[in-house]
C-alpha cells in the first residue's frame, strides 16, 4: 500500500478519528498554525464558517474524505507545502 502526502494531511487532520474534519478539527488546526498568537473565538468562527462554505459539497458541517480531495485538487500546494518534523 502506497501512503501518500495527502493522506497523512488527512490523517493528522481527523484529531477526534471521526473519519470527517469537523469543527473541532479545524480549530485545533489553526489553533495550532497561530501558536501563541491565537485568533479570537468570533474569527476562529468565521474562519472556519468560511472553509466549510468553500469545501463542504453536501453542506454537512464535517469534511469528508473526498471533499478534502478536492480541496487539495483545488489547491495542490497545500502538498507541496506541507512539512512533518519527527
Ligand atoms: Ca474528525
Amino acid at each position: 500500500m502506497k501512503l501518500y502526502k495527502r493522506d497523512l494531511i488527512w490523517y493528522f487532520s481527523d484529531f477526534d478519528d471521526d473519519g470527517f474534519i469537523g469543527f473541532e478539527d479545524i480549530k485545533e488546526i489553526i489553533n495550532r498554525l497561530t501558536g501563541n498568537e491565537k485568533l479570537k473565538e468570533t474569527d476562529i468562527e468565521l474562519l472556519i464558517e468560511d472553509i466549510f462554505d468553500e469545501s463542504n459539497v453536501d453542506d454537512d458541517s464535517k469534511i469528508s474524505y473526498p471533499e478534502f480531495e478536492n480541496i487539495v485538487l483545488d489547491c495542490p500546494e497545500m502538498i507541496t507545502k506541507f512539512r512533518f518534523r519527527l
